[in-house]
């Protein structure tokens, strides 16, 4: 009893206090302004809130999006935290981060909450936010297609060397027809029926992308019907230009398959749902391209297991994350514990998706405090076979777990 239960404190203090390298949010470097989302109205107006909210609310959809951010957060507030208890992942999320802050949530007075944010500045906030999440580096959400984004890559800025990039390519993959003539504008000679040199010029433009932002992976998020190989554009891109790209630059290609796109357009960013993909598809990509790195989450429940099994037929898949509908404590612990007894430490278990920076603070405080509890599990199941793990070989996994096993792939 008494081996078991400092074992397991040992594991609990391990994960608390190991860095995390956060592999896919959508935060920002400060250099991109009001792109970095931070503060209580941005927290409350999450698009998960915002889907949660609408379940109460009797107003039409249009008058909500007329509203400003601070009566939209207003009226969530309202809806979820006083009108009903806080009891959702996300709802319990804000009040993670502000008992973090150091704020007394039980007066639940939201224009006193609000105050105590006009005091921080973005700079410091960032710190802040990083320090108490413990995170030692974020990767961004990178889109050359992004209006707003793509004019601050090209005047260039000095790069908070915390937040690292990542391709996102999605208009590419799944808009082609709309994305050829965009390409072409910017200088690529790409035609729309793959003619010419237009496989050649779509690696150019990756190549050119990967320099500007020293892109860590490249990625893109797919519907669950992705299918490969297909004759589709999506399929003939990635096996003529993303992949030929990825060999040539060492850069690992990363999927993230069943997003029902806008199942209810009305919701925007909230409207999107989930579908059951196919696994085979991923592993026909990884047995026909053995020289490309590729990483994958997937976001049915359904399919978690059969991912699993796919990343022990291939040493070029890594797995990663709970992903969106997949991150909740209860989804969290059987995922997490499946694929350590399917893969052990060659995963990475969790990724934030942070859209809003302060949500760093309770993504990882929920996320370390469930991977903690499995773990020590099953280190314990561990020791009652006579192999008692070091404190020195469990802090050696849990950097690989958190992110140092993904950084050894994508240099690998
Ligand atoms: O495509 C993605 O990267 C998804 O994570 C979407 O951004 C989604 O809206 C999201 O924020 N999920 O957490
Ligand atoms: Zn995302």
């Amino acid at each position: 009893m008494h081996q078991s239960l400092s074992l397991r404190q040992q594991v609990a203090d391990i994960v608390q206090t190991t860095p995390v390298f956060d592999i896919h949010t959508h935060l920002y470097d400060p250099a991109f302004g009001g792109l970095l989302l931070w503060g209580l109205d941005e927290l409350l107006t999450y698009h998960y809130l915002v889907a949660e909210g609408f379940r109460y609310f009797d107003l039409p959809y249009e008058k909500f999006w007329a509203l400003s951010k601070t009566q939209q957060a207003d009226l969530i507030w309202d809806a979820l935290f006083i009108q009903h208890s806080p009891l959702s992942e996300a709802c319990r999320g804000v009040l993670t981060v502000l008992h973090a802050l150091g704020l007394d949530v039980q007066k639940r007075d939201l224009p006193v909450l609000r105050r105590h944010f006009a005091k921080w500045n973005v700079g410091d906030f960032t710190t802040k936010a990083l320090e108490l999440a413990n995170v030692r580096k974020v990767c961004m959400t990178n889109s050359p297609f992004d209006d707003l984004e793509r004019p601050v890559w090209e005047r260039r800025f000095v790069r908070d060397e915390r937040f690292t990039a990542a391709l996102r390519i999605d208009p590419l993959l799944v808009d082609w027809e709309n994305t050829a003539p965009k390409l072409h504008a910017w200088g690529y000679d790409v035609r729309a029926d793959f003619s010419g040199q237009t496989f050649g010029e779509v690696r150019r433009f990756l190549a050119d992308w990967t320099r500007r932002i020293d892109a860590q992976y490249c990625m893109v998020s797919l519907t669950p019907d992705f299918a490969f190989p297909a004759d589709t554009p999506t399929a003939r891109l990635i096996e003529h230009a993303i992949l030929p790209h990825g060999r040539e630059h060492g850069q690992a290609f990363a999927l993230m398959i069943g997003v029902q796109r806008n199942v209810n357009p009305q919701l925007r960013l909230a409207g999107d749902s989930v579908g059951l993909a196919d696994v085979g598809a991923v592993e026909n990509l990884c047995a026909q391209f053995p020289d490309n790195k590729f990483l994958c989450t997937m976001l049915a429940l359904e399919n978690q297991h059969g991912l699993c099994v796919a990343a022990r037929k291939f040493r070029n898949l890594h797995i990663f994350g709970c992903w969106w509908f997949l991150n909740n404590p209860s989804l969290i612990k059987d995922i997490t514990r499946m694929r350590l007894e399917l893969l052990g430490l060659s995963m990475t278990p969790q990724h934030s998706d942070c859209r809003v920076l302060d949500q760093l603070i309770y993504k990882w405080s929920h996320s370390r405090a469930i991977i903690g509890k499995v773990l020590a599990r099953k280190y314990d199941d561990l020791a009652a076979t006579g192999w008692v793990p070091t404190g020195a070989e469990i802090e050696r996994d849990v950097r690989d777990l958190f992110g140092g096993a993904l950084e050894r792939f994508l240099k690998g």
